[in-house]
């Protein structure tokens, strides 16, 4: 899973890429790509965290990549580093020049390429299938052939795949092709100190379906350098209850389809993440192989069962609200969760 952050040169890539994961973005040190974690910022994680006072604490991450793309070929950076993106983080330039028909032109330009190149990727195809005989075409292929005509219909009307209304069987036929504008996508929008509403003007203006944030990174690469007691004077003196870039990495993280069940205890407060809809033996998986193998039951306390008990499992467990769940349990966002297995 990994976020590819996408955008003109000098946008604000690599100043909101620091400012998420606090790790220097692309070009500092001459490489042409950078990864990175941020931490997902959640309520019910720092609640956990105060109950039990953990020695280690580790909420969840979302991976950024931040590519420098200069110089003659730009295009070929973004293509060899962001196309096994999962997701596509689109940063606009909404703070040197804050007019709203050259930030929606910079936003298309980008996402005109995508398109493009998308639509290459299908004509050759379909190219192909058309010269090859049809008893040598896979089901495989009769199925893509059939799905391809249309799509092609809406990258040729400038929309993105995600716009085309697919299903997850539809998307899984298509993996293989690896689409860039099948990938979901969070709009953000850069924006002046003096102009903090001009996201809003540019997503009223540009009609996307796709999410739009808005974040002044150079107001939040100056709080990011600050102690959090003086983090929070800052925002308050501002009149912001929290960092724009924390519903940043928060959209991104469940734009990418993320969901995060808990593990609590003195020693540790962890945050494991997994997709949406995950039966608990894959949950359990996703923190050691071995426990999935030897799965035998989860021990499930809902989060809000927990905060309604005082943040006592003793408690939750006297009033008959910890639950003994299965190999078919799916687990849900939030879940507290204490694993039996053998191994
Ligand atoms: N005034 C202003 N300058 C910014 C803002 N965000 C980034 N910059 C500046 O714009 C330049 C390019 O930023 P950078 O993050 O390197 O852009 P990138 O090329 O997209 O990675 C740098 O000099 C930043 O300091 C902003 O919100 N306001
Ligand atoms: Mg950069």
């Amino acid at each position: 899973m990994e976020m590819g952050i996408l955008g003109l040169p000098q946008s604000g890539k690599s100043t909101l890429f620091e400012i998420m994961t606090k790790v220097k973005g692309g070009g500092a040190h001459g490489e042409t790509c950078v990864r990175g974690q941020a931490s997902v910022p959640d309520e019910r994680f720092d609640k956990l965290v105060e109950f039990y006072q953990p020695v280690r604490v580790s909420p969840a991450k979302v991976p950024f990549v931040d590519v420098h793309a200069v110089g003659d070929h730009p295009w070929e950076a973004v293509r060899q580093n962001l196309s096994g993106a999962d997701g596509i983080l689109h940063v606009i330039d909404g703070f040197s020049l804050p007019d709203r028909q050259i930030a929606v032109d910079a936003y298309r330009k980008l996402e005109d390429e995508l398109i493009l190149s998308d639509l290459l990727i299908i004509e050759k195809k379909l190219e192909r299938f058309a010269k090859t005989a049809k008893k040598a075409l896979t089901q495989q292929d009769v199925r893509q052939s059939e799905l391809l005509p249309g799509l092609k219909e809406v990258l040729e009307a400038g929309r993105p795949l995600r716009s085309a209304g697919l299903d997850g069987a539809q998307i899984f036929l298509l993996r293989s092709f690896s689409f860039w504008s099948i990938k979901p996508e969070l709009v953000v929008v850069n924006v002046a100190e003096d102009n903090l509403s001009f996201a809003d003007d540019f997503a009223k203006a540009a009609g996307l379906n796709e999410p739009v944030l808005g974040i002044c990174c150079k107001i939040e690469a100056e709080l990011a350098a600050l102690e959090p007691a003086e983090q929070k004077e800052f925002l308050a003196s501002l009149g912001i209850a929290e960092p724009a870039f924390g519903r940043i990495i928060r959209s991104a993280f469940s734009l990418l389809g993320r969901m995060s069940f808990f593990t609590v205890g003195e020693d540790e407060v962890k945050a494991w993440v997994i997709p949406a809809e995950t039966k608990a033996p894959k949950a359990a998986g996703a923190i050691h192989n071995d426990f999935e193998r030897g799965f035998i039951k989860a021990e499930v306390m809902s989060y809000s069962d927990f905060i309604a008990c005082g943040g006592s499992a003793a408690q939750v467990k006297a009033t008959g609200k910890l639950r003994l769940e299965g190999k078919e349990y799916i687990v849900k966002d939030g879940d507290i969760i204490n694993l039996r297995f053998n191994v």
